[in-house]
This record gives structure tokens, C-alpha cells and sequence, in this order.
């Protein structure tokens, strides 16, 4: 039997990166729904992402999308971020918003077009360096939608040119994460639809170049937790992006749709050593989501909390037990003792556990009782910081 006492110390470790765009305004190909108390700028973003790691203690960094994000003084957003008492992380590229890009980006066919791609993520370095962030994560929204269309064959090899360019710039502290994704905006053909693809790519460019993945990016049914288990021992799982779907690519709250998935998941992270720091070998837990119809903060303080509760869990599994049973055997029992860690409800532990770190026990209601939303309600009049439509 693990206690909670015994895994406390561990889960001190867990730390999560939210993403800027969470908290503007965001919806589906359908409908933007404004909020109240929507960010006017990306200071305002911060804001709101310092807030959750005040009252959760659990997000320390804010990864922002460029050029959604721009600003004239990377520098000073910095100083402003550390002021607020969180860090700058993972700088996200875009190739995805612009007519030029309509048939590919770092794979087009076109010189010039593919020359822009390359020279946006040089860019993006730039702000890296500025800020300074360790990852440049590229999603790319590249494919074909018809049999024929495209060489896809050509596209990797030109693909695999211009990471090679993007990944000459990084500096040594610097990792480039390359996320995959079965399918959208492309429907026949994607360039880097799983994560084979990214991992061969990734291996191609060097030690710092891994693969990032994205829950809500696999087919239905996918064991996303063997791929967890596979990248970790290859030493290539670079970052996780955070969210839960139930058809595509929802970006739900994480562990909303999927509690088990998430335990399952977390499981193999720690079986795989993915919780020790990033330079011991650990992965970048980071949230991709967006909240269309929910409140943002809350949004994102629900979802830190949930992959906390679900790490606790997973810290909670008899790995000695278990590892008798498998080796005895003994299918039902290993089910059994891996079921009773999932069955596990860690929250009052973790609320007393909060407290005694000087946090809110329920951070939820000390988000309600704030009066935060209130005064941004009443503050922030016209926002329309946005994400992608
Ligand atoms: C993509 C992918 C990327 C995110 C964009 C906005 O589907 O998940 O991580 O940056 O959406
Ligand atoms: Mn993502």
C-alpha cells in the first residue's frame, strides 16, 4: 500500500503550462461567443494565468501563440509575467492564418512560401530568446484534401529541410516539440498526422527536437497511453498538450470527457520517469484548450486541478503488487490492484495537503470568492483577445 503521505512529495513536482489562448475568446468553426471580462491585451492573458497558479499553486508558465501574442517588448513582457509571478514558456508558431499557406507551409512547393514558414519560426526563436523559453512548438496545419493533390512523399522530404533550418537556429538550451495530428484542416492526407511521423522527423533533426503530444489528436480509440509508454522509453516525449475530446479534436477540459484515460495516462509518465524535471529526461506537461461556453479561469483551474488528481492516483498504484501479479499471472488480480488506485478519491487529502502548503484546500470557491471575475467583468469592456477565428 502507497500512502498519500508517501507520494506528497512527488506530486510537489507537477507543474503545468496553460496556454495564452485559453483565456480569450475562442468557439468553433460555427460561433464565437464573447465573454465578459475578456483580455484586452496579452498582459491581460498573463494576468488571468497567474491567477490560476496563485490559487492552485500548479501553473507556473504561460505558453504563448505568436502572432496572436505580439508584442513590441518581448523583454518587458517578461519582467511583467515574473511580476506577476509566473514565466513565459513554450512559444507556439502559426502557419495556419494566412491565404499564403493555403496548400502548406514548411512543405509548399513554392520557394518563397516555404522560405516565409521557415523565416516565422526564426522569428519565433527570436521571441525564445527574448522571453526565455525552452520550446518552440510547431503544429502544423498541413496536408492535402484529395487523392493526387500533393506529393506526399516530396512534402516530408521538404519538411524535413526546413525543420532542419528551424533547428540550426535553437540555442542549447532550446528544444523544438513537433506536434502531430491525425487529421483537420486536411482531410485526406496530413503531414505529420501521428506521432511515427513526428518521431521520425524529430529524430532526423537531433537530441533536442521531440515530439509533442496532443491528447485530443488520435483516432477514437487510439491507446494513447501506449504511445506515452513508447516515446518515453525511446526518450522522445518532448511535451504533452493537454485536453479531452469526445469525437475529434474537442479541447475540452483535460480529464473531463476521460477521467480514466488521464489516469492511465499519467500512470505510464510516471512508470516512464516523465515526472522528473524537463533536463533529467521529464516531460512538459502543457494545456491546449479552450473554453467556448465555460467561464476561463475556472476552466483552467479545473483542469490543472484534474490532472493533479489524477497524477495523485496514479502515484497511488501499488507498482510492487502489481508487478507480482504480472508476473504470477494473475490477470484479474493486476486488474484489481491497478482499478483500486483509479478508485481512489484523492481529494480530501489533497485538500488538506493544499492548505498546508498555504493554499485555498478548494480553489474553485476561492476563485468564486475572489471577487476576480467580478472586477474584470466590470474593467475589461470590449475585449476581444482572441484565438483562432
Ligand atoms: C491545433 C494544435 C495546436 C494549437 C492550435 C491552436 O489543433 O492543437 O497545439 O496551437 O490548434
Ligand atoms: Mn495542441
Amino acid at each position: 500500500m502507497t500512502t498519500f503521505q508517501q507520494i506528497a512529495p512527488r506530486l510537489q513536482q507537477l507543474a503545468i503550462e496553460v496556454p495564452s489562448w485559453a483565456y480569450g475568446n475562442s468557439g468553433t468553426r460555427f460561433k464565437v461567443f464573447g465573454s465578459p471580462g475578456t483580455p484586452r491585451s496579452v498582459e491581460e492573458k498573463i494576468s488571468d494565468a497567474a491567477v490560476v497558479h496563485r490559487l492552485t499553486g500548479l501553473a507556473p508558465v504561460v505558453a504563448l501563440h505568436i502572432p496572436w501574442d505580439t508584442v513590441d517588448d518581448y523583454a518587458a513582457l517578461r519582467r511583467f509575467a515574473q511580476e506577476q509571478g509566473v514565466e513565459i514558456g513554450t512559444i507556439n508558431s502559426n502557419t495556419f492564418q494566412d491565404d499564403d499557406y493555403k496548400l502548406g507551409a514548411l512543405t509548399h512547393t513554392d520557394d518563397r512560401i516555404r522560405q516565409k514558414a521557415i523565416d516565422h519560426h526564426l522569428e519565433c526563436i527570436e521571441v525564445m530568446d527574448a522571453t526565455g523559453s525552452r520550446d518552440l512548438k510547431i503544429w502544423l496545419a498541413e496536408g492535402t484534401n484529395y487523392p493526387g493533390q500533393g506529393d506526399m512523399r516530396g512534402r516530408q522530404d521538404r519538411l524535413a529541410e526546413s525543420l532542419q533550418t528551424i533547428y540550426d537556429r535553437l540555442g542549447p538550451e532550446q528544444r523544438l516539440v513537433l506536434e502531430y495530428k491525425f487529421f483537420e484542416p486536411a482531410f485526406y492526407h496530413t503531414d505529420v498526422p501521428d506521432w511515427g511521423t513526428s518521431y521520425a522527423q524529430v529524430s532526423a533533426l537531433g537530441d533536442r527536437a521531440l515530439v509533442c503530444l496532443d491528447t485530443g489528436h488520435h483516432a477514437p480509440g487510439t491507446n494513447i497511453e501506449f504511445i506515452v509508454a513508447q516515446l518515453l522509453r525511446l526518450g522522445k516525449l518532448g511535451s504533452f498538450d493537454f485536453n479531452s475530446r469526445f469525437y475529434a479534436d474537442d479541447d475540452l477540459i483535460v480529464g473531463a470527457a476521460d477521467p480514466f484515460q488521464l489516469f492511465r495516462i499519467l500512470v505510464e509518465v510516471v512508470r516512464g520517469g516523465g515526472l522528473a524535471p524537463v533536463d533529467e529526461g521529464g516531460v512538459a506537461f502543457m494545456l491546449d484548450q479552450c473554453h467556448n461556453i465555460e467561464q476561463k479561469i475556472p476552466g483552467q483551474i479545473r483542469s490543472v486541478l484534474n490532472v493533479q488528481e489524477m497524477l495523485a492516483r496514479a502515484l497511488l498504484l501499488d507498482t510492487e503488487a502489481l508487478a507480482v501479479a504480472q508476473r504470477e499471472g494473475d490477470v484479474l488480480g493486476a486488474n484489481a490492484i491497478f482499478m483500486d488506485a483509479f478508485y481512489t478519491d484523492v481529494r480530501p487529502a489533497l485538500a488538506e495537503w493544499r492548505e498546508s502548503q498555504g493554499l485555498p484546500a478548494d480553489p474553485m470557491r476561492a476563485y468564486r470568492e475572489s471577487g476576480y471575475q467580478e472586477r474584470i467583468e466590470a474593467e475589461r469592456v470590449g475585449g476581444t483577445q482572441m484565438s483562432w477565428t
